[in-house]
């Protein structure tokens, strides 16, 4: 059973920038789903806690150039 979450990111100015943000996290161990909508400047993840940290996908996606800022 996995958590799902929502978080802004800022800094993508095309639909290739939530593209490649996709692809990347996607592939990420523990990474059931990933949705990223350019317009919201927004990401929703579906993920398992017990495999992945919220972290980790803040700073995959900072590699990449953007900034996603996770629930408090
Ligand atoms: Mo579009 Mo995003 O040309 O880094 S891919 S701005």
């Amino acid at each position: 059973d996995g958590k799902h979450v929502s978080m802004p990111v800022s800094g993508m100015h095309c639909a290739a920038c939530a593209a490649r943000i996709e692809k990347i996290v996607s592939g990420m161990e523990g990474v059931a789903q990933v949705s990223v909508n350019l317009a919201d400047e927004s990401m929703h993840l579906a993920f398992d806690p017990d495999k992945v940290d919220l972290g980790s996908v803040v700073s995959r996606v900072a590699d990449l150039g953007f900034t996603a800022t996770p629930p408090p």
